[in-house]
This record gives C-alpha cells, structure tokens and sequence, in this order.
C-alpha cells in the first residue's frame, strides 16, 4: 500500500482525491509519511518526468500531476511540521529565478519546520535581489536555495555573489538542492552544503550550526 505503482496513474490523470486517498490509507495502514514519500509519491512522480521526457506524457499531465501531489502533500504537513523540539534558527529558501518547481522545495520547507527551524518561504522564481532583500529583513542563519532546471542553477551563483555584493555571506551559510544540482556544483558556486532530499536538508543544516 502506498507505493510508486499505487499512485502513478492517479497522478497522471490528475485524480487529486484518489491521491490523497491513498495517501490516507498508506498512513492508516501504518507506514510513515517519510515512507509515503520515498516509497510512493515522490518515485511516482520521477515516473511521471521520465515519461514526459519520453514524449509519453505532456505539460497539462505534468501540471495536473503536480496538482494532484500538493493534495496529498497537504494531509501530509501536520505530520511532517510537528516541530521536534527547541528553535535550530531561521531559514530564509526560495526556488531560484526563472524556476516554478516548488513540490521538492515546498517539501524542504515542511521538514525543516518539523525540524524546529524557523522559515520564511520566498516561494518559486526567486531572484538574487529578492534573496538579499529578505535576508537583509529576517536575517536568517540559513539561506535554502532550490532549482530544477539545469538553465536555471546558474541562478544559484547569482543568488550567492549577490549575497557577497552586499556584504551578507559571511552572516550564512547557504545549502543548495534539487534534481540537477550535486555536491560538486555546490562546491564550486561556493555553497556551504548541499542536500539531495529533504531529510538530508535538515541533517545539513543542523551540521552547519
Ligand atoms: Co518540469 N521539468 N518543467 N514541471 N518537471 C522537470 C524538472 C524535468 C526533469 C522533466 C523531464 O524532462 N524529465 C525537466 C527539466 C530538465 C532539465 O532541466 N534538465 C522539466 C522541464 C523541462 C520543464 C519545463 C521547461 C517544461 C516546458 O515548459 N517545456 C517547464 C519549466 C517551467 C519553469 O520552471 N520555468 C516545466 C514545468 C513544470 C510544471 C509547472 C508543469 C511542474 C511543476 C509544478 C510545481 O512544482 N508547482 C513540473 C513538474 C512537476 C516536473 C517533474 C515531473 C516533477 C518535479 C517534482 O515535483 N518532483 C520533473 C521531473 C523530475 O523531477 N523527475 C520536471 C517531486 C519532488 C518531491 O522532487 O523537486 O526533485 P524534487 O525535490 C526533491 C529533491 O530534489 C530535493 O528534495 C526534494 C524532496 O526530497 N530538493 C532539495 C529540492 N530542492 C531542494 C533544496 C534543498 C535541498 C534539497 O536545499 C535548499
């Protein structure tokens, strides 16, 4: 129950209830929402990408597919938000310029809370000016920099030159995450971290304290 196979058609066919459904049922059959989403719906939704990329599928399939997962990301939120205990700090985290894929940084952004991390979600399509902007106001330990694009990681560099430019790098440190970014891209943008998933993202920033 709950697994890849469960959801994708669904997922494809924008069926956001049965989704959510099945997301419920998984939940009540007792496997973790962790499990929900590694086991189910996030390799779902690689299923739906590489179809696309095969020509198989096309961007309203995409579009009702991403719909449908933020309803099942919906009954998962409380569980993943419930704080964990004492305040880690503030992260500022956006999806860079120019990208509007939020799914995975939305799901960064419900770990990170269940984390005790304080967040201030800029949203997708972020540019560098708005990053420096909000953490010249929050001032942040963490700015969380996510991109799905390989046209858009680029974006990234921007955002941390930019942070330089003001004079705000040494004040944060900055992970870097999403589909096409690896540890060795983060290394040479000058990154502090880099997560390959959500959970990852909260054991990093944790480590950089
Ligand atoms: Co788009 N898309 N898309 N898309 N889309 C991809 C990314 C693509 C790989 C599909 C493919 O071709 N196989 C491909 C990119 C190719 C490339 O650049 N190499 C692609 C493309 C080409 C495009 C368009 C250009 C298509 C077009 O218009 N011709 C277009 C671009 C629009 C734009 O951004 N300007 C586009 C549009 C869209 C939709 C709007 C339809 C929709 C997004 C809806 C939304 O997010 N609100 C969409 C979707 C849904 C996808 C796929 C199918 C699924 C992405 C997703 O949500 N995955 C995707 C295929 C794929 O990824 N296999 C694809 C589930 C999510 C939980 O995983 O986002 O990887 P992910 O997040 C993970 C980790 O990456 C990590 O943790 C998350 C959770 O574990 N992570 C971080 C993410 N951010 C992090 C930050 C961190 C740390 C970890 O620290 C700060």
């Amino acid at each position: 129950m709950g697994d890849a196979r469960a959801f994708l058609e669904p997922l494809l066919a924008g069926e956001t209830e049965t989704v959510v459904r099945l997301t419920q049922e998984a939940l009540d059959a007792g496997r973790s929402a962790e499990e929900v989403l590694s086991q189910g719906l996030i390799p779902a939704m690689g299923e739906v990408g590489e179809r696309f990329k095969n020509g198989e599928v096309f961007i309203p399939e995409v579009m009702l597919a991403a719909r449908a997962m933020k309803g099942a990301m919906e009954v998962l939120k409380p569980i993943l938000t419930r704080s964990s205990g004492a305040a880690a700090g503030t992260v500022v985290i956006g999806t860079v310029k120019g990208d509007l894929h939020d799914i995975g940084k939305n799901l960064v952004v419900m770990m990170l809370e269940g984390g005790g991390f304080e967040v201030v979600d800029l949203g997708a399509d972020v540019s560098a000016e708005r990053f420096v902007a909000a953490v010249q106001a929050h001032r942040p330990a963490f700015v969380g920099l996510s991109a799905l694009l390989t046209t858009t990681m680029k974006e990234m560099r921007q955002t941390i030159l930019a942070l330089e430019k003001a004079g705000l790098r040494a004040e944060v440190r900055v992970i870097v995450g999403g589909a096409p970014v690896t540890e060795r891209f983060a290394a040479e943008i000058g990154a502090d971290g880099y997560a390959s998933d959500a959970t990852s993202a909260v054991t990093m920033l944790r480590s950089l304290r």
